[in-house]
């Protein structure tokens, strides 16, 4: 087994093309000095497929502090993601969006019915654990800052917990229960 050597986390910016992924991605990158990596890019540079993606990228996700930008998220080893982000947009948004985008009829449709159909959302909560994956909206531009700001705060909170070493230190239930009110992430049922 291997040893969690990262000490900056590795986040995963997913959804369906056109809900905002890569303006949150850059933003969060201009923000934190974490790294965007634009799969797509990744794709294209080295002309592979989706089976050779993580040899490419395997070790950048050891090293940590990744911001993995894709429409797709379950092909990432859990042991090397620290939190998912699934990025939702209203259907009438997201129309408008792809449309602008120049997408032919039958593209526009197969997207909307990814958003409608939660596609992402299921595949992002059947690869991880539940508590590492959260949605967040993106209509408007004070919603990305907002989520920007929030997984800022996660992240000095993750940076907090895993100290220099990466180890995670050893907390008491207390300490935990207390950690998850102050967690940015913590969704409160
Ligand atoms: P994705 O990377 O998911 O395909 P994107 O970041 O390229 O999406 O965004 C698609 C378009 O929508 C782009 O013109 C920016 C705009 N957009 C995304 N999120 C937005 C938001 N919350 N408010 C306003 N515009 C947004």
């Amino acid at each position: 087994m291997s040893t969690m050597t990262r000490t900056s986390p590795n986040i995963i910016i997913t959804g369906t093309p056109g809900v905002g992924k890569t303006t949150h991605s850059e933003t969060l990158a201009q923000r934190t000095g974490l790294h965007h990596l634009d799969i797509n890019d990744v794709v294209k540079k080295h002309n592979i497929d989706e089976d050779r993606l993580l040899d490419c990228i395997e070790n950048d996700l050891e090293d940590g502090g990744q911001i993995i930008d894709w429409h797709a998220c379950d092909l990432f080893p859990p042991r090397l993601i620290d939190l998912v982000c699934v990025v939702r947009c209203e259907n009438k948004v997201l129309y408008d969006r792809l449309k602008k985008r120049g997408y032919g009829e039958k593209k526009l449709q197969e997207n909307m019915d990814c958003e409608i159909m939660e596609v992402l959302l299921q595949e992002a909560r059947e690869a991880y654990d539940d508590e590492m994956v959260v949605e967040l909206r993106s209509e408007s531009t004070e919603e990305i800052d907002a989520n920007v700001e929030r997984i800022e705060q996660w992240i000095k909170n993750w940076k907090k917990d895993h100290g220099k070493e990466g180890k995670k230190e050893v907390q008491t239930q207390s300490e935990q229960d207390k950690k998850d009110e102050d967690d940015p992430m913590f969704l409160h049922g």
